[in-house]
């Protein structure tokens, strides 16, 4: 079928320059393929390169490989890591078609991310890739015990504190007041936590990594932990945590966060942040269905 003069001109390939695709060009035609699940009439290239080079310390480092489908998601954190440190990567970025049919059948099981490790390892599974990435870049502390606490840090983000982003979008400063002092994790039990609606346990969360932060001798997370690891710098669970508070700055203002508020401004202006967030290699937010939506980080290039 012959296709309309309109979508023949789109299908520009980015140009593969030597040590990657230019993340503009990627972006544009991310943004042409509409999402993730190409939902329309794109013919242009579906697997990308984006090469994020080494700075400083990291100049010379060997490159890790990082495989993902053209999202943010699981691929963030471990992308963020990586141009936060100035570690060198190649971040393979694909849509779903291109990945059901040439990469599924070739991983150990049939998910992504995959990352490939110095010495030649592939790595799946999320967690272990951003544990394995996060020690390369130094962002998993000092030693054994920072590096255990950063791990114990980041599980309790993904249980107890967990950011649930539909719940603080709708958080009201009078339910915030109304819950004052039932919210804090030592003082209730995980049956009543369980028994909690969405509400409460978004207060719950953001006032424990509120009080967290409030008491680090560093203001990063690790610096709350007391002895030992009050050096604390900054570790990939401050990453963690901004990723999943960036889209609230207002709310977490109105809702007597302010310190999470300005915890979210720290970090984005952070050199190595901004150094990311200049770079264009930041995958653009998807909407419902996969649809690719420009945000305040990454907007949908003008025409
Ligand atoms: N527990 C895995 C989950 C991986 C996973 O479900 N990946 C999804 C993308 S976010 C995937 O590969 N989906 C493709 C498929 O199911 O065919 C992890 O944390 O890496």
């Amino acid at each position: 079928m012959k296709r309309p003069a309109s979508a023949q001109k789109k299908a520009k390939p980015a140009k593969a320059a030597k040590y990657g695709d230019d993340p503009l060009t990627v972006r544009r035609q991310l943004f042409e393929a509409g999402g993730l699940m190409v939902p329309n009439t794109y013919e242009g290239p579906q697997l990308w390169t984006l090469a994020g080079p080494g700075i400083g310390k990291f100049a010379k480092a060997k490159p890790v490989e990082l495989i993902y489908f053209a999202l943010r998601s699981l691929g963030q954190l471990p992308q963020m890591c990586l141009e936060y440190a100035g570690y060198p990567y190649m971040l393979k970025v694909v849509t779903s078609p291109e990945f059901r049919e040439k990469l599924k059948p070739t991983l150990i099981f049939g998910r992504l991310p995959l990352l490939r490790t110095l010495k030649g390892t592939e790595l799946v599974q999320s967690k272990a890739i951003l544990r394995y990435v996060a020690n390369l870049c130094g962002l998993a502390g000092k030693g054994e015990d920072e590096r255990a606490s950063c791990d114990m840090l980041h599980e309790m983000l993904q249980t107890e504190g967990k950011i649930d982003g539909g719940a603080l979008a709708a958080l009201q400063p009078d339910l915030v007041t109304a819950m004052q002092g039932q919210t804090d994790m030592k003082a209730i039990s995980r049956r009543e936590f369980l028994d909690f609606d969405s509400t409460q346990k978004a207060v719950a969360a953001l006032k424990c990594w509120s009080d967290l932060l409030e008491k680090s001798s560093s203001g990063w997370l690790l610096g709350s932990l007391g002895k030992g690891q009050g050096q604390g710098s900054v570790s990939y669970v401050d990453l963690a945590l901004y990723w999943e508070l960036q889209e609230h700055v207002q709310k977490l203002q109105d809702c007597g966060f302010p310190l999470l508020a300005s915890y979210v401004e720290k970090v984005e202006g952070l050199k190595g942040i901004q150094r990311f967030l200049q770079s264009n290699r930041m995958m653009p937010k998807t909407g419902d269905g996969y649809l690719y939506v420009g945000d305040r980080l990454v907007p949908k290039p003008e025409d």
